[in-house]
């Protein structure tokens, strides 16, 4: 089998300013238009997008209008050679939204969740995607009693299948994570998102995204969630990144934490031909807060570069000898070869 060429893309979210809850921005912001043109400079081929990060002040503006600059973009994409790799929907920041959007107690808050994630979908169309990612930040709860799971469960399946039924062509990618900002998410992990996937009424288009710093939030392996999504053909976006155990969600650069992790990561896109349909290795991370201006650009330029060279280190990986120590059950030194490999001994 010929080897995949990885295409790669990032938010403009990933550039962010330094702000953390314990003190505020330690770089300027640069413009949209910088970002786009680093990333381009930086050979990246798309960009995903948040609905507004498409259309700034999205809540402020006419759906004609919100139509008219998602255009405009379009047409800022094509001239610089980028595609839009996916939107979704920001249920997190808008008032709205403070007790979760689809599972808000407050069905006018229901209303503007179903109403904005619609409106994602239309800005898709106009980008020239058929992808969607809900991060269902704020599905969840902080008190465990103020909602009603199995309630939750229902209306989160009642909004898929809205969204399903206004755009028959779409594809939704459910981005699991299992806390943060809630206390406990509904849909922590890739078998949550799958499962509900068959609930709805077009299950074959609701598929997921894994982030890596999201699967080790729940306990679990990366590279497990990567071959299990898999398994099932339904893994059509990735977020790679590193989070060092269970702490605040990182972002940190690609191996940045854990390069073996890392590299097994690497091993199960390799086997599973991820990237062979046309999905994007996207890296979802952020610059550290001492990161100074002039290297904006490095946690996406570092992180590539390690996806790349793991890439070499999966198919330069010694199968034959690996396999010899497999079938002798000599998994001692199966776990020396690894080191050694990473190592490059
Ligand atoms: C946050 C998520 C977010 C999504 C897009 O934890 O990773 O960045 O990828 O909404
Ligand atoms: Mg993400």
């Amino acid at each position: 089998m010929s080897k995949t060429t990885y295409r790669f893309c990032a938010g403009p979210w990933n550039f962010s300013e330094g702000r953390d809850p314990y003190g505020p921005e330690t770089r300027l912001p640069q413009s949209f238009d910088w970002k786009l043109a680093a990333l381009k400079q930086l050979g990246f081929d798309a960009m995903m997008f948040h609905d507004d990060d498409a259309v700034p002040d999205i809540d402020t503006k006419s759906s004609a209008q919100v139509l008219k600059e998602a255009k405009a973009l379009r047409r800022k994409l094509d001239d610089a050679g980028i595609v839009a790799e996916l939107v979704a929907p920001r249920l997190w920041f808008a008032p709205q939204t403070v007790d979760g959007g689809f599972t808000s107690n407050r069905a006018a808050d229901r209303r503007y969740a179903l109403d904005r994630s619609k409106q994602t979908l239309d800005i898709a169309r106009v980008l020239g995607t058929d992808l969607i990612v809900l991060w269902l930040a704020r599905e969840g709860t902080y008190v465990r009693e103020s909602k009603s799971g199995a309630r939750s469960t229902a209306l989160l399946v009642e909004a898929l299948d809205a969204l399903l039924a206004h755009d028959r062509q779409a594809r939704l990618c459910i981005e699991p994570k299992p806390n943060e900002p809630m206390d406990h998410a509904y849909l922590p992990t890739i078998g949550h998102a799958l499962a509900i996937a068959q609930l709805t009424r077009a299950p074959q288009r609701v598929g997921c995204l894994i982030e890596s710093a999201h699967s080790v939030l729940a306990g679990l392996d990366p590279a497990d969630e990567i071959d299990f999504a898999m398994a099932f053909g339904k893994l059509w976006s990735l977020h790679l990144n590193d989070q060092n155990g269970l702490k605040y969600d990182q972002d940190k650069p690609f191996g940045s934490a854990n390069l073996r992790s890392a590299f097994n990561q690497v091993c199960a896109l390799e086997r599973n031909g991820y990237g062979r349909r046309g999905e994007y290795v996207a890296f979802d991370v952020h610059p550290f807060r001492t990161t100074r201006e002039e290297h904006y650009l490095r946690h996406l330029d570092n992180s590539r570069k390690t996806f790349l060279h793991l890439v070499a280190k999966a198919r330069s990986y010694p199968k034959q000898q690996a396999a010899a120590l497999i079938a002798d059950r000599n998994y001692q030194d199966l776990d020396q070869l690894v080191i050694e490999h990473l190592l490059g001994c």
